[in-house]
């Protein structure tokens, strides 16, 4: 097995549960060789998220709501001292959206829904670039998660698409403003993956089957597949790439018809 991170210190924003597409990357970062810390949203998860950590013997694991500065300011905190003051990578597996904005028409979406979303969504991207920075002293990482609902219109994803959308683009800003400093940005777009945020969006099982016969490799991706995209571009081995979004969606994103019948 090369160890692709071997020496570098990482920390994960966004393990909920063991099908979170945050633990697989965790998890697939500390087996290539990263010391990785865990953050984790809300007390109601404490009790799933701590033995995951310590599963990949997790410096710290600590509860973070990315809306709130101090909650971040705490938690790179404990990042700077458990590292000794130097962060190789970020990954950002948040994003969250009032359940109803999800449900009713786009069209009727509230002032304060669409905030929320771009707060939690899109943002925090932002307010975790610019705390990470200066703890990134050999250049370092970011890494986050969209969905191809921030490209082209996909039934009730709806606001959730427009914050993708400013999530992609910040990936961008990021990238030219950090990279002079060595920072690379990147995202992956995976394709739709049966997750905590992803159940109880009625349609769901339809939608898995209908990406799973449109996508080229005729089938959806795993957490698995998306984690080993991620430790590439947090590896040297990406060293080149930044304000790069990269589909990890078994090619569905290129079709632009369903194929015929096979
Ligand atoms: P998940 O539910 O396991 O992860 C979402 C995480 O966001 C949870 O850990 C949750 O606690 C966290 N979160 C929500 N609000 C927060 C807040 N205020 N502060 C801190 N954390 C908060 O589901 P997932 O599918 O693994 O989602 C991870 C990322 O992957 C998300 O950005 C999602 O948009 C993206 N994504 C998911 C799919 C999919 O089909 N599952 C596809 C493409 C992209
Ligand atoms: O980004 C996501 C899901 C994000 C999400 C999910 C929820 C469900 C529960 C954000 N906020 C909430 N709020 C809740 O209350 N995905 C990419 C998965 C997903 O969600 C969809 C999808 C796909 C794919 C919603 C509608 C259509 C497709």
């Amino acid at each position: 097995m090369t160890a692709l991170l071997a020496g570098k210190n990482g920390l994960v924003f966004g393990v909920a549960n063991h099908r979170s597409i945050a633990w697989a990357i965790a998890e697939a970062a500390h087996r290539h060789g990263a010391r990785v810390g865990v953050s984790y949203f809300g007390e109601r998860l404490e009790r799933r998220v701590v033995p995951l950590a310590a599963q990949i013997d997790a410096p710290f694991c600590i509860p973070c709501d990315v809306s709130d500065d101090a909650d971040l300011d705490a938690c790179f905190a404990a990042a700077a001292e458990a590292f000794d003051g130097r962060l190789d990578f970020v990954v950002h597996g948040v994003a969250f959206a009032q359940r109803d904005d999800l449900l009713n028409r786009f069209n009727l979406t509230s002032r304060a829904g669409h905030a929320l979303a771009m707060d939690v969504s899109a943002y925090s991207l932002t307010a975790m670039a610019r705390r990470a920075a200066p703890l990134m002293t050999e250049g370092g990482a970011l890494l986050t998660l969209t969905y191809y609902g921030a490209e082209k219109v996909i039934p009730r994803y709806n606001v959730m698409g427009v914050a993708k959308a400013a999530l992609e683009a910040g990936v961008r800003y990021l990238a030219a403003d950090l990279g002079p400093d060595g920072v690379r940005v990147n995202g992956i777009s995976a394709g739709p993956i049966k997750t905590l945020a992803a159940s109880g969006i009625p349609g769901f099982r339809k939608m898995l089957g209908q990406a799973g016969e449109i996508a080229p490799l005729r089938r959806t991706v795993d957490q698995a597949e998306v984690a080993d995209a991620a430790v590439f571009l947090l590896s040297d081995m990406a060293r080149g790439i930044t304000g790069e979004v990269l589909h990890v969606d078994a090619g569905q994103n290129i079709m632009g018809a369903p194929p015929l019948a096979d």
